[in-house]
């Protein structure tokens, strides 16, 4: 089990995305999610080489506005980064061609990132993650936000978008699961695609792309949902970089972002397993920053 940050494997993705047509989540049962103006891209810049210059301006997680200046997203997505590393979410359909023009265009990774800025395409944020993180097995408080409440821009004065809906309350366990395993699931995010494998061993191509695909439900845990994504039954599924994305359920005809992507198999072709947001440990979390339903 990894979790589905991208910046683990982020040398051999940056290689396959200049090489192969961008698409995200796997590769199986999914399409474009335009329509999801919520989801957004986790971006950052950053130095790989301690010298004080950043090397890297990339997506690396995904995550979902929900309100105007509070994007969810995984604390492990937010932790561990090098000194002086700066935050961004992206609201972009196609965030991977903004950043292969930037690279024509000879752009340096800070000179894209403040490019990025300067045309809407990203906005600079603060990131926040559970104190608890990273807990243990039965509840990882794996969640985190970067937050624009204390910036100028903050992402609805440069996007249209409506902010997810929490789930309520311990509304999953209220549910339970043979009404979950009755509804619909979707996750969306900008992650690459499941495990190719290649002269080099196995890459995960594709990303930097607002994606979705059907998943069905599989289990209800303490903080856990696990999420089944195999190809045959008509699923899709999350991989590296769909980290804090969104798993939406549909509930009397309404979409309610249910649990935040976080690990699975390596390969990304059996378990999505998710956070759920209904519980007291992700409720505690989010009420600073977000009014709960
Ligand atoms: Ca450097
Ligand atoms: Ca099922
Ligand atoms: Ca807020």
């Amino acid at each position: 089990m990894r979790t589905k940050i991208l910046a683990v494997l982020a040398t051999g993705a940056a290689a396959c995305a200049a090489t192969l047509p961008a698409a995200a989540i796997n590769s199986y049962n999914a399409t474009p999610a335009p329509e999801r103006t919520e989801v957004g891209a986790f971006m950052a810049l950053w130095d790989n080489t301690d010298d004080g210059v950043p090397d890297r301006f990339d997506w690396v997680c995904s995550g979902t506005m929900v309100d105007r200046d509070t994007y969810l997203t995984a604390a492990h997505c937010t932790d561990d980064w090098p000194a002086g590393t700066r935050f961004y979410v992206s609201l972009e359909q196609d965030v991977q061609s903004l950043l292969d023009q930037a690279a024509a265009n000879g752009l340096t990774p800070a000179q894209t990132a403040a490019a990025f800025v300067q045309a809407g395409h990203a906005v600079e944020g603060d990131p926040h993650q559970d104190p608890a993180y990273p807990g243990n097995s039965a509840d990882s408080h794996d969640i985190g936000v970067i937050d624009f409440a204390g910036r100028q821009t903050d992402p609805a004065d440069v996007w249209s978008f409506t902010s997810a809906t929490l789930p309520t309350a311990g509304q999953l366990g209220q549910l339970g699961s043979r009404a979950l395993d009755a509804a619909s699931w979707v996750v969306a995010g900008y992650g690459t695609q499941e495990a190719q494998r290649g002269p080099g061993g196995q890459t995960h191509p594709g990303g930097g792309v607002r994606m979705k695909a059907p998943v069905d439900f599989d289990a209800l845990n303490k903080t856990w949902v696990r999420l089944a994504m195999t190809a045959p039954q008509g699923n899709g599924g999350a991989c590296y970089g769909d980290s804090g994305g969104p798993n939406f359920v549909t509930l009397g005809g309404k979409l309610v972002l249910a649990a935040t992507t976080i690990t699975g198999d390596t390969p990304c072709y059996a378990t999505n397993v998710t956070y759920r947001l209904d519980t007291p440990s992700a409720r505690t979390f989010l009420a600073p920053y977000v009014n709960l339903p």
